[in-house]
């Protein structure tokens, strides 16, 4: 039987949070059984901002340790480094000559870190989006797990696609984004109007994936709600409480009017408390295989090595293809 593929990666600034893993990686844990999946770690992508050298080696390998403490099986996904995998910046540079400048400068995501990082806002940062699109089109994706922040680059990459194939024939595959309806967007604690960033300076917005039970009890208790004290869904009126429904929603598979059952007439101490209980009994067995892997770093070499040689079977066949379609002498 034909599985379809998808491919999804993460970049290694370190530091994943809650948002990170509800709304990218626990997904990709569900899928891997009915598609043939393709997880690599964005190495390439963090160069876009500064970055100390030996932090991010850490991260990339920590990153990886951390695909398979979440439950991705080695063995059944393609898990792999971008940077080990030439094609990507081959095909990016193919795909850099198909793409506009107006198009690029639409994309919100370099908007938001153009402005987070004037001192440095490089070409690397503006043409984000078409090494993304590499990534996606190299692989014959069908589709593309990411959170909601995310879709605009999906939209992009189908545009280079469709442009690419209407001059030189069916080449690529048209992606589709994969946006779950709950966890798409996991909102910070202390400003639930905004998305939980792994960025954000202040450590009580965020669950980092490495936090202590200790830390997650503390940040869920000092979570901003309102004043109501029922715990009832509505993203617009009540983000703080809608946010953490969402939260409990997906780890305990509920959905929000299950919620609202099982908290009516308690207040928020007690549901709050039910939250941080789920988040660190879900979160503990990642962390305790996370540390085992990081005691075995051949281990992680392993996994990747794996992954890298199966990405690379694919990936050269397709760029060998575009650019003997471009008119390169192969
Ligand atoms: P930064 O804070 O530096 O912008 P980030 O936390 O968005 O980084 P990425 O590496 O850009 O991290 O994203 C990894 C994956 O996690 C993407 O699929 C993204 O859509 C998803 N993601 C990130 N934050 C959230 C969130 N708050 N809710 C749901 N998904 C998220
Ligand atoms: N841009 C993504 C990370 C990323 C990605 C990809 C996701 C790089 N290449 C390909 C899906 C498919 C991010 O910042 N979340």
């Amino acid at each position: 039987m034909n599985k379809k593929t998808i491919l999804s990666g993460i970049q290694a600034t370190g530091n994943l949070t809650l948002g990170n893993y509800l709304g990218a990686l626990n997904n990709w844990v569900e899928m891997q059984e009915e598609y043939d999946c393709y997880y690599m770690i964005a190495d390439l992508h963090t160069l876009t901002i500064r970055n100390d050298p030996e932090t991010l080696r850490k991260n990339t390998l920590e990153l990886i340790a951390l695909y398979v403490a979440a439950g991705l099986d080695p063995e059944k996904n393609t898990i792999f480094v971008q940077s080990h995998i030439p094609a990507h910046t081959q095909l990016s540079w193919v795909l850099n000559c198909y793409t506009y400048m107006g198009e690029l400068n639409r994309m919100t995501q370099f908007k938001d870190k153009a402005a987070k990082h004037a001192d440095n806002i490089n070409s690397g940062l503006f043409t984000y989006p078409v090494l993304m699109a590499a990534d996606i089109l190299l692989y014959n994706a069908d589709l593309v797990p990411v959170g909601e922040d995310q879709r605009q680059h999906l939209e992009i990459t189908r545009d280079i696609a469709e442009r690419f194939n209407s001059i030189y024939g069916e080449t690529f595959k048209i992606p589709d984004a994969y946006i779950a309806k709950i966890g798409a967007k996991i909102m910070g604690l202390q400003n639930p109007t905004s998305k939980m960033s792994k960025s954000a300076p202040d450590p009580m917005d965020k669950i980092l994936l490495t936090d202590t039970p200790d830390d997650i009890r503390k940040k869920f208790k000092k979570a901003v709600t309102d004043s109501e004290n029922c715990v009832r869904y509505d993203r617009e009126a009540k983000p703080g409480v809608s946010n953490l429904m969402g939260i409990y929603g997906i780890i305990k598979n509920k959905t929000m009017e299950e919620i609202e059952k099982e908290f009516e007439g308690q207040g928020y101490g007690t549901f709050k408390s039910a939250v941080a209980e789920a988040v660190v009994e879900r979160l503990e067995p990642i962390q305790n295989k996370h540390n085992e892997l990081l005691e075995n770093p051949e281990k992680i070499k392993e996994i990747y090595e794996m992954g890298d040689q199966k990405a690379a079977e694919k990936a050269n066949k397709l760029i060998k293809e575009v650019y003997k379609k471009v008119g390169l002498v192969i």
